[in-house]
């Protein structure tokens, strides 16, 4: 008796999330980088053509972390209205000097293990930050208009899921790599391949 209200159950969720997927697909592929060690911490990114889509900051916080004299992640794309918490790892002084270019846009002193600081990134684009005590250090904020994003691994490769269909603009950041733009469409329940190579 209970299994059988389990299936009865079960089965209308099935159906409602294929049809879901047949209206979403997914962007896919591989950036190569020519100018760096290695293929990993691109970020690439889908805006719609037509209208804007909401963008809806995560509830849980996104951490980025001073750890052994290291920035991590070195990249983080988030969407715009994101909280980014900073956290020192390290028994010694860091700072976090985030720029704009080269304008300065926060400047603050990490002096102990255990701190954090947090911060809302309410605009577009890249922030950078540095730690002026050990110049070796450096991440990239990068502040998306779309909750159409990822970052590739060390063998570039990438995958965005969960794209509704339609046409989108293609971008790529990387830190060396000169940026790429492109026009691609998704349709529903397809996978649009992108192999893009990434030089000076
Ligand atoms: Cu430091």
């Amino acid at each position: 008796m209970r299994s059988a209200w389990l299936v009865l159950v079960a089965l209308p969720a099935v159906i409602l999330s294929d049809h879901t997927a047949s209206q979403c697909g997914v962007v896919a592929g591989k950036v190569t980088v020519t100018v760096a060690k290695t293929s990993a911490d691109v970020v690439v990114s889908l805006e719609p053509r037509g209208d804007s889509v909401p963008v809806v900051p995560p509830d849980t916080a996104v951490i980025l972390n001073q750890k052994n004299k290291e920035f991590v992640p070195h990249v983080l794309p988030i969407v715009r209205g994101t909280t980014v918490v900073f956290f020192n790892h390290d028994d010694f002084l860091h700072n976090l000097h985030g720029y704009r270019q080269s304008k300065t846009v926060f400047n603050v002193a990490m002096p102990y293990v255990g701190m954090k600081w947090k911060k809302k990134f309410d605009e577009a684009g890249k922030v950078s930050i540095l730690c002026d005590v050990h110049p070796e250090m450096s991440a990239y904020i990068i502040v998306l208009n779309t909750p159409y994003f990822t970052k590739t691994g060390k063998d570039g490769a990438f995958v965005i899921p969960h794209v509704p269909a339609g046409e989108y603009v293609l971008q790529t950041w990387h830190e060396k790599g000169k940026a790429k733009t492109l026009t691609i469409t998704v349709s529903g329940s397809d996978t649009t391949a992108v192999n893009l190579q990434l030089g000076d």
